[in-house]
């Protein structure tokens, strides 16, 4: 239902091999009901396709640019110089460097044009949802009462948790 409507929130990643990690963000904004798109764009693959997504996004409605990559992570980089839509950076884990090389090549942009930085891997891509859904919440009173009630969870969680007796 959230993919059939005009996308808000496009999440993008540089291989198939990326999914394991990015579809943690596509469940966060399919459990918020968020419409959003995701697809393949390689970097380095397909840099005309990257162009193209970022210069047209910000006129298709797009409020946020979700994108993942490893290794020598450009995507990120390459798509906010070619947008003022807000891109959130995921870094995945990569097979030599297990993501160190992914996170740098991502948080170190140059003063000027920003990518919001996340965590390697599974909790990274979860975040830049929840950081989407915050984003799209500040204008949407029935998402921010959602995105409340999925704190508040976490709240109750945390307080009913029990250490074992020693
Ligand atoms: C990056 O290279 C992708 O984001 C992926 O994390 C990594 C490896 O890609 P594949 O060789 O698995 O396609 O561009």
């Amino acid at each position: 239902m959230a993919e059939q409507a005009k996308p808000l929130v496009g999440v993008i990643m540089g291989s198939s091999s990326d999914w394991d990690v990015m579809q943690h963000a596509v469940a966060i904004l399919k459990q918020f009901g968020v419409p959003h798109e995701a697809q393949v764009i390689s970097a380095h693959r397909m840099p005309d396709e990257m162009f193209a997504y970022a210069a047209a996004a910000r006129e298709r409605g797009l409020r946020a640019i979700i994108a993942g990559a490893g290794g020598a992570a450009h995507l990120p980089g390459m798509v906010a110089a070619k947008t003022i839509v807000p891109v959130l950076g995921v870094p995945v884990p990569s097979k030599y460097l297990r993501g160190e090389d992914s996170l740098l090549s991502i948080v170190q942009m140059p003063k000027g044009v920003p990518v919001s930085t996340f965590a390697i891997g599974e909790a990274g891509a979860a975040n830049a949802a929840l950081t989407a859904v915050a984003m799209i919440a500040a204008n949407d009173d029935a998402l921010a009462a959602k995105l409340q009630e999925f704190r508040n969870q976490q709240t109750a969680a945390a307080k009913a948790m029990a250490l074992p007796t020693v």
